[in-house]
Formats: structure tokens, sequence, C-alpha cells
């Protein structure tokens, strides 16, 4: 039990521009996290993407009593990851948000994810994506609730702030719950090992 895994977060055209939810400066973030799954692929480490999966008619839309746009509805083009994200066979997809009458910011909550990645000896997880202070936050608590130690790519994430201070909060929270912060321009050779 001592691979690590690359997980990437709900990097979804509706969460980037012109996207129903859009995270500011989503965009930028890609070419980096292109550049980690590209050293993770060559060191035959495997890397995972989450997808926020909602049915239409999901309990976190405002038009269903939820905080939320309507966003990442299950075969729209919103709920695709975007294009430019260096995504193909190698990459296992992780669905959340599928149950209609559940929020679930984890990619560990109502899947079977971390019985995956125990099937495939990882212990430690590097996540990068969106938006810091939902999905980020909640799936790298849910990483470490379920035993995996955590490290988060500092400059490859970005945030909502729907109040500002949020995206801050979610930092320290994370830290606080015993994640680690990494930046991508370390030597990767730092946080797998
Ligand atoms: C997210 C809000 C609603 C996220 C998902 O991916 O962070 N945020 N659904
Ligand atoms: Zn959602």
């Amino acid at each position: 039990m001592n691979e690590t895994a690359l997980i990437i977060v709900d990097v979804q055209n509706d969460f980037c521009d012109n996207g129903s939810l859009p995270v500011p400066n989503a965009e930028q973030i890609i070419p980096g996290i292109n550049k980690i799954i590209e050293y993770f692929h060559s060191s035959f480490l495997p890397v995972y993407a989450t997808r926020d999966w909602h049915p239409i008619d999901h309990c976190s839309f405002k038009s269903n009593g939820g905080l939320w746009p309507m966003h990442c509805v299950q075969q729209t083009k919103g709920s695709q990851i975007h294009s430019e994200l260096l995504i193909d066979s190698r990459v296992t997809i992780i669905n959340k948000g599928t149950d209609k009458d559940k929020e679930a910011y984890s990619g560990f909550d109502g899947t079977d994810f971390s019985q995956e990645l125990r099937k495939r000896n990882i212990s430690k997880v590097i996540i990068s994506g969106l938006a810091t202070d939902y999905c980020i936050n909640w799936t790298t608590i849910g990483a470490l609730n379920n035993g995996f130690s955590a490290t988060v790519i500092s400059d490859l994430i970005r945030g909502i702030d729907l109040k500002p201070g949020d995206c801050k909060n979610a930092i320290n929270e994370m830290s606080k719950s015993g994640a680690k912060f990494i930046n991508s321009f370390d030597d990767a050779k730092i946080f797998i090992g």
C-alpha cells in the first residue's frame, strides 16, 4: 500500500469560462495539470478525474431549492471535462453527485473511489482542480477520512469565494485535517515517493 495517485477534480466546462457556474481563472490551471498528468503517465502512476455528474432534478440547483445555478447535468456539454485537459483511456473517471437528493462535494461520497484506490495499493493522493472551497476541500478531507495521505497542489487549484475568505478558510481546514501543500514547480520527485 504505497502507491501515489493523481486526482483531478471537476475540471468541467460548466466550471470554466462560459460555463453556468464559472470558477474565476479556472482555465489557468489546465496547462500545469497537463504537465503533472504526463509526469504520472511516464512514471506509470494512476490518474483519476472526478466529474460533478448531476441528474437534471438535483437538489443542489436553485430550481430545486439548492444553492447553485444548474450545472454539470449528466450528458450535457457543460458536464464534459474541458477539452484542453489531457484525458484519455489511461485516466479513470469517477462520477459523483448522482443521487438527486444528496449534495456530494467529495469524490469519496456515494462512490466506490476509496475501494478502487485500495485495490490498486494506493496510500497517497495528489489533488488538483476545482473548486478550492467546495470539491477540493471535501475531496481532500474525504481522502484523509478514508485513511489516505493527501497533498494538494496549491498553484493548481482555483476557488469560488462566494463569501470572500472561503478559499482561505478551506485551505486552513484542509491543513488542520492533515493535508500537505506543494507547488507544481517543485521537483515532482519530492511528492512521489
Ligand atoms: C462544485 C459547487 C457545486 C465543485 C460542485 O466542483 O466544487 N461546486 N457543485
Ligand atoms: Zn455540483
